[in-house]
């Protein structure tokens, strides 16, 4: 069998069957492209039709979900629950809400999550949710009448050896929260383990709210370390202001490197003086403000709504924002500008145009699926700790997050090597792994 053409086959049957998904069409395009050395190794996953069965969710759920607002209006909004793969373990993966979320979108999420799930080494499936609500100038009392009608028709599906999702964009520890809480009053359960990402006090894990960015700042840590390299002293360059990008700033400075730029939807701030990072999170987690809020407060920075976060000189960015926020213009300037290290701390920030430039210039490169697979796996942490009731400490916890990325690390350069790569080749080995994690479990289990 010509392998190469069977993956193209089946990359053409993805797009035909689901016209328009953009963002799901660039997700399975990049993974399907680099297993052909897997395949040619593997005849038998070829045979069973792993990866044709790997690009179709197992289950899609789409739903209303009404709700009403201050003034007491009636608002719609579209609920989405993709329960892509349950081959390793319970279907895991976070919800969004965004105006932009769409089927397209919560497929892409949910497809790189299983990949993602299966190279962290831990029993999870994968899937992703979300809405396409704006939780931007809502009261909070909106934004819980609109968590409570989402959970009454999400929860039949949930369930802690089913499904658990977890946060996302504008999906943090207050949205869990009412979720956990509408959950709870529907089913009559403490099921502590259907959902993650919850308040410490009543079932959460310690470092899961820290750990997608500590996580993506100790995957490009160990990539620089293969070059004797590391982040002291280097100047870092983050996208994004939310979760994912407060804790990477937070990392970066503890081990020494400083984080001179980073941005939100309507612009970017340059601070030379290193990131505020208590203002940061005053500005951005506590007012809820925008991030030109954070300059107005700090006579070192300045705001700027024309160019990009990417035009400020760096030697490693990190992607913290969203997909396709870094395309092959602004890969050219980092290049242009030195960078050595790009780590995905978002889901697919870099175009593929993007991801080539790096490759041909010789930038290390963290694919999303290896560098931010901490915050699931924090979350599968806090799983195993709802399930033997137990409570690990801060550094317990910590540890434990660093020894995963470590791993999933050291997984993909040797996979990258056995599958013809170099050691560098970190998509190539994170896509070959996560996928023959999944294929094993799924040739076990028969034709499902
Ligand atoms: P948050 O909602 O906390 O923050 C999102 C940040 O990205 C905000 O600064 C937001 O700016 C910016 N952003 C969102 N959409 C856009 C857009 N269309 N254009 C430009 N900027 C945008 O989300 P998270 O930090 O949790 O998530 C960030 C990324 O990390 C996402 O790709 C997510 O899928 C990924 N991720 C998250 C994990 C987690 O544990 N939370 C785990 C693994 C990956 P603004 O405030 O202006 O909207
Ligand atoms: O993209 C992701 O990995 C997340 N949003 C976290 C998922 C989770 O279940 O913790």
């Amino acid at each position: 069998m010509n392998v190469s053409a069977h993956m193209e086959a089946v990359y053409a049957e993805v797009c035909r069957r689901n016209p328009g998904e953009a963002e799901f069409h660039q997700a399975v395009g990049e993974v399907l492209h680099t297993l052909v050395p897997a395949l040619q190794a593997h005849p038998e996953y070829a045979e069973a039709c792993i990866a044709e069965r790997v690009c179709e969710p197992e289950r899609q759920v789409i739903f209303r979900v009404p709700w009403v607002d201050d003034e007491g209006r009636v608002r719609v909004n579209r609920g989405f629950r993709v329960e892509f793969s349950s081959a390793l373990g319970p279907y895991k993966g976070g919800l969004r809400f965004h105006p932009s979320v769409n089927l397209g979108i919560v497929k892409f999420l949910g497809f790189e999550q299983i990949f993602k799930n299966a190279l962290t080494g831990q029993a999870i499936g994968g899937g992703k949710g979300g809405a396409d609500f704006d939780p931007k100038g809502r009261s909070q009392g909106e934004v819980m009448r609109f968590c409570q009608s989402f959970m009454t028709e999400l929860h039949r599906h949930l369930g802690e050896h089913t499904d658990v999702p977890a946060g996302d964009i504008g999906v943090g520890g207050r949205e869990i929260g009412y979720l956990f809480g509408q959950y709870k009053r529907i089913t009559n359960r403490f099921e502590a383990g259907v959902l993650t990402g919850k308040g410490i006090g009543w079932g959460g894990s310690h470092v899961r709210t820290e750990a997608t960015g500590y996580g993506a700042v100790y995957f490009a840590d160990q990539m620089l370390g293969t070059r004797g390299q590391g982040f002291d002293g280097r100047k870092v360059v983050v996208s994004g202001s939310g979760n994912v990008a407060v804790y990477a700033i937070e990392k970066v400075h503890a081990l020494g490197g400083t984080v001179v730029a980073c941005s939100d939807s309507t612009g970017y701030v340059v601070d030379d003086s290193g990131i505020d990072l208590e203002l940061l999170k005053t500005v951005k987690e506590v007012r809820r403000a925008r991030l030109s809020a954070y300059a107005e407060a700090r006579p070192s920075a300045r705001y700027s709504e024309r160019g990009s976060v990417y035009d400020v000189p760096c030697d490693i960015a990190l992607p913290c924002a969203t997909q396709n926020e870094l395309g092959g213009q602004e890969a050219g300037t980092l290049v242009k500008n030195g960078v050595l290290a790009v780590a995905e701390g978002a889901n697919m920030p870099c175009t593929p145009e993007a991801v080539e430039i790096f490759r041909e210039a010789g930038v290390l490169f963290g694919p999303g699926k290896a560098a931010n697979a901490g915050g699931v796996a924090t979350s599968a942490l806090e799983m195993q700790q709802n399930a033997s009731r137990a409570r690990w400490t801060f550094e317990e916890t910590e540890d434990r997050l660093a020894a995963v990325m470590r791993d999933v690390h050291a997984r993909c350069r040797a996979t990258a090597e056995t599958y013809g790569g170099t050691p560098d080749d970190y998509v190539l080995g994170a896509n070959i792994t996560g996928f023959l994690r999944v294929a094993e479990a799924m040739e076990a289990q028969g034709v499902v």
